[in-house]
């Protein structure tokens, strides 16, 4: 018998990974723990492009910190256990870290799993990796898994295939392909077909991958735990034939179920070049029918098509087990790994309560919706910023006329000079040298009840007033009984006669296309008592919104009662306001900016100190 060959790889082997593939970091990790690995088969990561630090992954329950290195010879010389090298990087990158990799005495096996990397680069990297006894598997591959032992990147796919495919547990099956997926496919056959699988590599597609079929199979064949090889060949290439002369010069000894993929290209009328760099005859030797006869007449098992190739592995499995060369071994129940939150999700197999609720706007599809309106259809039905407005702020569309509405109350509301108490902080703020955002909060945190925020506060006292059938007069008289000030009632400069041109653009607007005005007609009766006492006591831009708000809720036909009261007391309304003037405030901030206005300070002479006398105490 052969001596056997140094395995690849064993249930102690230990990874660094180039480059940050987290997903597949994580996938080796549950392979290895539902392999009953003792430890994690990655140490360290290393990426050129981020700085030293550590990313958290699962073993099994547990959370683990799997160091992140700049430099991979920090990694290399911090984790001298490493023997194997998973590279990830990109076809422009594979090159240069293949060759750093590789002055590393300690890596024994690179797999590279880049694809496009030019040939001539390959062809370095692999003589380079000979002279040093160095193992590449790749490039252009997904890699290669051996169960119980050790699985490289995405080998075998996601956790339910690992399990479904018996890849935590060695079979008696090893198997070699050109191809990353069909050696999933081969997990799939073998599994169900043997035993199992006791290793798989792909050795992947390019023209001069960094090992052989031979090269593999060789090693299996002197591996005792191994009793049958399957061969997965493609169009293209002469490797196959040096099977077809190991079989015949007894360097192969061990029963080899052969197929080479591809042999549909006789159907074809010219060349045809499959989806590997190699994957295409340029001889008639290298024809995937040439291939597979040669194979059979060199005595390996040949199915007559790929469909009986699971038969046929079979058929030889069966004849080893019945002569007793594979014995089969009792199934043990692998360790169960905790499945992601978010795979569980997809699956449907839990639900959780969310902690988070949103009824206006989703961002996660392919398109992002406005209560349920596509983006692109705001914009084909030319809505306007009313129209978005009244999408997410009251989750419906509004009629056209009550859209123009909100958008000229934001158009009245933009500004009113730098005098306004929120204007005039805004400056203070950006004149201190603060940042827009700053300074723009600075102005609205002054918006209250006696500036710019008696929208809600009016709507809510005239609807009470009016709902209540007190007449005006009784209002007004009720109010200032209660000691109260009449919200949406009194301006600093403007009155009956100065009188804010904003109400009147509003109020034509309204009386021209609102269905009904109840509410506006009796907050302006209320405005005519009011400023028969002191002619500044108008209803204001305040008031007027408010009430034109309440009158728009109550009949434009697309608010209950119940859901109009509710905008009300929930303070939809000084939103408006606020909006409207943030573009103001934004306005004053970049204003102060350009004309480079230093600290604010507030002149002494106007300001009266009023300090109590010394005291003498
Ligand atoms: N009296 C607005 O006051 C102002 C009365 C009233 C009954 C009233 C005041 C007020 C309610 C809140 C309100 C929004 C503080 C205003 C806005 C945006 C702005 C701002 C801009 C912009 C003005 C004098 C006499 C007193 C008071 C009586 C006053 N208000 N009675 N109901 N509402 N209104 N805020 O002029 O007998 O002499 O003691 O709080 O609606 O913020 O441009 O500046 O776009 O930026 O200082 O337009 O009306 O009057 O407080 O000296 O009172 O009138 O009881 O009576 P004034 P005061 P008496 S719009």
């Amino acid at each position: 018998a052969a001596k056997p060959a140094k395995p690849l790889f064993t249930e102690s082997s230990k990874a660094i990974i180039w480059g940050m593939q987290n997903r597949a970091v994580q996938g080796m990790l549950d392979f290895d723990f539902c392999c009953s690995r003792k430890t994690p088969s990655v140490v360290a990561m290393t990426y050129p492009f981020s700085g030293d630090h550590k990313q958290k992954f699962y073993w099994g329950h547990k959370e683990i910190l799997i160091p992140v290195y700049k430099n991979m010879d920090d990694a290399m010389t911090k984790h001298t256990d490493a023997d194997v090298l998973i590279s990830f990087a990109s076809l422009r990158s594979a090159y240069d870290s293949t060759v750093e990799a590789l002055q590393y005495s300690q890596i024994r096996t690179i797999a590279i799993i880049a694809e496009g990397i030019p040939e001539a680069k390959t062809r370095q990297l692999n003589k380079l990796a000979s002279e040093k006894g160095v193992t590449i598997i790749g490039p252009a591959t997904v890699g290669g898994i051996k169960p119980g032992c050790f699985k490289i990147g995405n080998t075998g796919g996601m956790l339910d295939n690992i399990l479904s495919s018996k890849l935590y547990r060695p079979g008696s099956v090893a198997y070699v392909s050109r191809s990353g997926g069909m050696s999933n496919e081969l997990n799939n056959i073998i599994s169900r077909r043997t035993n199992g699988v006791y290793e798989g590599v792909a050795i992947g597609g390019d023209r001069y991958p960094g090992t052989t079929f031979m090269d593999h199979l060789i090693r299996y064949n002197s591996e005792p735990d191994v009793k049958m090889l399957v061969l997965l060949g493609e169009v293209g290439g002469t490797e196959e034939y040096k099977i077809c002369e190991a079989l015949k010069d007894g360097t192969i000894t061990k029963p080899i179920v052969a197929w080479c993929i591809g042999t549909c290209a006789s159907m074809f009328t010219s060349e045809v070049q499959f989806g590997h760099a190699g994957s295409s005859a340029h001889s008639d030797m290298e024809t995937a029918l040439a291939k597979n006869k040669a194979l059979a007449s060199a005595g390996a098992y040949v199915p007559t098509s790929f469909d009986e190739l699971g038969e046929k592995i079979q058929e030889v499995y069966e004849f080893l087990r019945d002569e007793g060369i594979i014995v089969e071994q009792p199934e043990v129940p692998p360790p169960t790994v905790p499945m992601d939150y978010s795979w569980a999700r997809e699956l449907g197999l839990i639900r959780k309560p969310a902690s988070f609720m949103t009824s206006i706007c989703d961002e996660r599809g392919q398109e992002l919706l406005y209560a349920g309106m596509p983006i692109s259809d705001v914009f084909k039905e030319d809505m306007g910023i009313g129209g978005v407005l009244s999408l997410l702020w009251f989750q419906r569309r509004l009629p056209a006329y009550a859209c123009k509405f909100i958008e000229m109350c934001l158009m009245v509301t933009a500004d009113h000079g730098p005098a306004v108490s929120g204007a005039h902080n805004t400056i203070v703020c950006a004149r201190a040298g603060k940042d827009l955002i700053s300074s723009l909060s600075s102005g609205l945190l002054t918006i209250g009840d006696r500036f710019g925020g008696a929208l809600d506060a009016a709507a809510k006292q005239f609807s009470e007033g009016f709902d209540s059938g007190m007449i005006p007069m009784d209002f007004v008289n009720h109010m200032r009984k209660k000691g109260k000030l009449i919200m949406g009632i009194g301006h600093r400069v403007k009155s009956i006669n100065n009188p804010d041109m904003r109400v009147v653009i509003l109020k034509d607007y309204v009386k021209q296309n609102f269905p009904a005005t109840p509410l506006l007609d009796y907050a302006l009766e209320v405005e005519k008592i009011t400023t028969s006492k002191k002619p500044n006591l108008i209803l204001n831009v305040d008031g007027f919104i408010g009430v034109a708000m309440v009158d728009l809720f109550r009949n434009c036909g697309a608010f209950t009662r119940e859901e109009a009261n509710e905008y009300v007391d929930i303070g939809a309304l000084n939103g408006i306001f606020v909006l409207g003037r943030s573009m103001g405030f934004i306005g004053h901030f970049l204003d102060q900016k350009r004309m480079k206005q230093g600290l604010y300070r507030h002149p002494w002479d106007d300001i009266s100190y009023v300090l109590p006398e010394n005291l003498n105490m």
